[in-house]
C-alpha cells in the first residue's frame, strides 16, 4: 500500500491545485484532502474528503489515526488582508493551527510536514530590492507576524523535535484554477478575469506597486520539489525565499494589452497599499536555487498567455492565441 498524504485547507487557491498535482503522484485515493467546508470542485469528488477544523485538534487527531499520512501539507490560513480585518481570528487560526499540526507530527509520527510562509515576514526595514533570505524581518501586520513567528517554531521544531518541517515564502500566487481568497497580490489574478469580462480593472493598488509574484505551475513545482529533496538538502528550517518574477500593476496591464489591446486599468488603491508598500519589490531566493534545485519557469508575459488561453472558455471567449 502506497502512502498516504493529507492536506488541510485543501479547498484554497493553492490547496485545490495541489490535491490534484498529489494525486497524480500518489493516487487521488492516497490524497485526503480536508477543509472547514465541504470542497464543490470535481478534484474534491475524485477521492477522499473530510471536514476539518484545523483548531480541533482532536477531529485532526481521529483522522490522522484513521489514515496514518506519512505527509501533511498544512495550508489554513488566514491570508494578509483578511486578516487585517479579523485579526484575532488571523493569529488565532494562523498560530494554533500550526501548533496542532506539529504537535501531531510528534504524537503521530508524521514523516514530513509542509507549511507556507510568505514574503509578509518582511516590513518596511527589509530591503526592498532583492530581498536576502536573512535580514531585517519586522513585517507590521497580523499576517505576516504570525507567518514570521510561524517560520520560528517550524525551525524549533525541527531542532528540538527532530519534525521534518520545510517551507517556502510564497510571493503573490497566480492560477486561473480556482479563486484567491483575501490577500493583497490578489488583484494580480482579478486583472485577468475583468480583461476578459468587462475589459476594465480597478485595481486596488497604486500603479507603480511593484511585488513578487509567482505563477501556479511554478508554485506547484517548487512545494513538490522541497517536499521530495532528500531531508540533509533542506538547510534551511525556518523558510526558503522563493520568487518567479516582478511586476506592477502598470507591468501586467501592458502584458494583458499585447494581447487585448483595448484593455485598460483604473487605479483606486485602498488600504492595501500600506501593506503591498511594507512588502519587497523582489526576492533573492539563490539559498532555494542552490540547495535543491529551484528554477522558475514562467515570465510575465508567458504567465499573461497561458492565463488567457486557460480563462477564455469560462467566459465563451476565443482569442486566438
Ligand atoms: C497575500 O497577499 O496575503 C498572500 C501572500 C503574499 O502571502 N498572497
Amino acid at each position: 500500500m502506497s502512502e498516504h498524504i493529507l492536506v488541510v485547507g485543501a479547498c484554497g487557491q493553492l490547496g485545490t491545485e495541489l490535491v490534484e498535482e498529489l494525486g497524480k503522484i500518489y493516487g487521488r485515493d492516497h490524497v485526503i484532502a480536508s477543509d472547514i467546508r465541504q470542497g464543490e470542485d470535481e478534484v474534491f469528488k475524485a477521492g477522499p474528503f473530510e471536514t476539518l477544523d484545523i483548531l480541533d485538534k482532536k477531529r485532526l487527531g481521529e483522522i490522522l489515526e484513521k489514515y496514518k499520512p506519512s505527509q501533511v501539507y498544512h495550508l489554513a490560513a488566514l491570508l494578509s488582508a483578511t486578516a487585517e480585518a479579523k485579526p484575532k481570528l488571523g493569529w488565532t487560526l494562523n498560530m494554533d493551527g500550526l501548533f496542532n499540526v506539529l504537535d501531531a507530527a510528534i504524537e503521530f509520527k508524521i514523516g514530513k510536514i509542509y507549511w507556507p510562509s510568505s514574503i509578509a515576514v518582511f516590513g518596511p526595514g527589509t530591503p526592498a530590492d532583492n530581498t536576502p533570505q536573512n535580514c531585517v524581518m519586522d513585517p507590521n501586520t497580523i499576517y505576516g507576524i504570525s507567518k514570521l513567528a510561524g517560520e520560528r517554531y517550524c525551525e524549533y521544531y525541527f531542532r528540538k523535535h527532530k519534525v521534518d518541517v520545510r517551507s517556502l515564502r510564497y510571493p503573490g500566487l497566480i492560477g486561473y484554477k480556482s479563486d484567491p481568497g483575501g490577500g493583497t497580490t490578489d488583484y494580480a489574478v482579478s486583472i485577468y478575469h475583468d480583461a476578459l469580462t468587462t475589459g476594465v480593472h480597478t485595481c486596488f493598488l497604486a500603479d507603480h506597486t511593484e511585488l513578487p509574484m509567482l505563477y501556479m505551475p511554478d508554485a506547484l513545482k517548487a512545494t513538490l520539489d522541497i517536499m521530495h529533496a532528500p531531508a540533509e538538502k533542506i538547510r534551511i528550517r525556518s523558510s526558503y525565499n522563493l520568487a518567479g518574477m516582478s511586476f506592477s500593476p502598470k507591468d501586467i496591464t501592458a502584458s494583458i494589452q499585447k494581447y487585448i489591446p483595448g484593455f485598460t486599468t483604473e487605479y483606486n488603491p485602498d488600504h492595501r497599499q500600506a501593506i503591498a508598500d511594507s512588502w519587497p519589490n523582489s526576492i533573492d531566493d539563490s539559498d532555494a536555487r542552490k540547495d535543491w534545485g529551484w528554477k522558475p519557469q514562467y515570465d510575465l508575459d508567458g504567465m499573461t498567455r497561458d492565463m488567457l488561453i486557460n480563462l477564455a472558455p469560462r467566459y465563451g471567449k476565443t482569442l486566438g492565441l
